[in-house]
């Protein structure tokens, strides 16, 4: 069964411009908690983070407690601070591209692996039990040394390892071949993949990678983090659950979940965003109008109540025949079926005039036109 590494904490946190308060972390963590998300990625090791210790004790309370992890650099100091806080998960990252290696860090290959291996050996020493490798930049590393990184890694005692598509640069057909390479490598190895939404893939690339078997795949609420964001929770929960049905989310949660997260970040959610969208049920077009009155599963993957939401038919510019008469029946009215052309192009009138659909008040009102008219 694939796993979900919520990260809004820790790279959703890194989006420019968003700061959450201590109370909005909790209560974000609650909320994903609340879904089912199997492991909460709670923010950065490092002692300038004075606010982490209260978080992580709040989060070992919560119900349904997810495994809690943090994200740490490989540094002494940093590996020793996220002992002091005893994750259940520590994610040890490390660039695996020459790029970020030499350009970036200027430093070698060399010099990663033995990063690599000093840093599990101190972790492990200090008792972290379950330690994952993020591999920055794993999608423009060279093959030869991704494998030389991912050998070492296991050798050191990693449990897990995270590619990370760190630029946004993946199809979904690439991801899922690193994946099956490094699965064919190492069967045991529990896999993860954090992707961007540089060109809009990362929840593909997501879906991809847990087609392709790995376990885990990280995700962020409304797909906060750098630049275009990561792939999004309400999105990869949503597919997993209404139509893969590989897993049982707690899907009716998802609204509440994006709304608090919204909130906090000052990031509106768009009326179109998938699963929680406020127009996402909303319909107007004569023929999917017609067919949704007739039968919903017609033009909708999943029924609104599953995600909290409810159904919006209009009537406005786009109505037709069959859409009205339906309409009119779910009203409880029956007008001549002679008569329904006439209504049809007075309520399009009407709406044009007014630039939106109609009101349910204003179709009855061209219903039934006061007497003496
Ligand atoms: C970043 C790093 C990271 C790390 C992923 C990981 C990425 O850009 O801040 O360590 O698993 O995208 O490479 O988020
Ligand atoms: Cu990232």
């Amino acid at each position: 069964m694939p796993g979900l590494i919520d990260s809004t904490l820790r790279e959703g946190e890194q989006t420019a411009g968003v700061l959450f308060t201590l109370d909005q972390k909790i209560a974000i963590a609650e909320a994903v908690a609340a879904v089912g998300i199997e492991e909460l990625e709670l923010g950065v090791a490092t002692s300038l983070d004075a606010e982490l210790p209260t978080l992580i004790d709040a989060c070992r309370g919560l119900a349904r407690r997810p495994r809690l992890a943090l994200w740490c650099r490989c540094r002494a100091e940093d590996i020793e601070c996220a002992a002091r806080l005893r994750p259940d998960v520590l994610s040890l990252s490390l660039p695996a591209s020459h790029r970020h290696i030499r350009k970036r860090l200027g430093k070698t290959y060399a010099w990663v692996l033995s990063c690599l291996r000093s840093s599990f050996r101190q972790a492990r020493d200090l008792g972290l039990g379950y330690l994952s490798l993020g591999v920055e930049d794993a999608s423009r590393a060279e093959p030869d040394f991704l494998e030389e990184l991912i050998d070492e890694a296991v050798a050191a005692g990693a449990r897990r390892l995270r590619l990370a598509d760190t630029v946004g640069i993946m199809t979904p057909q690439e991801t899922s071949a690193l994946i099956g390479s490094c699965r064919r490598r190492h069967p045991n190895l529990e896999l993860a993949f954090h992707g961007h939404n540089d060109f809009g893939l990362a929840t593909a690339n997501a879906l991809s990678a847990l087609e392709a078997g790995a376990k885990w795949a990280d995700v962020t609420v409304l797909g906060l983090g750098e630049r275009a964001g990561c792939a999004r929770l309400e999105e990869v929960v949503g597919l997993l659950t209404l139509v893969k049905k590989r897993q049982a989310y707690r899907v009716e949660g998802l609204r509440a979940l994006c709304g608090l997260v919204a909130e906090a970040a000052g990031r509106p959610v768009a009326a179109n965003h998938p699963l929680v969208g406020s127009a996402i049920f909303t319909c107007e077009s004569g023929l999917h109008v017609q067919g949704l009155l007739a039968d919903p599963a017609a033009y909708e993957p999943f029924p609104p109540e599953r995600v909290n939401a409810s159904r919006t038919i209009q009537l406005g510019v786009k109505a037709g025949g069959r859409a009205m008469a339906a309409y009119c029946a779910r009203l409880g009215l029956t007008p001549p079926v002679k008569s329904l052309p006439t209504l049809v192009v007075k309520v399009r009138q009407r709406a044009k005039e007014l630039g939106r659909p109609l009101l349910e008040a204003e179709i009855r009102g061209l219903l039934s036109p006061p007497v003496g008219r």
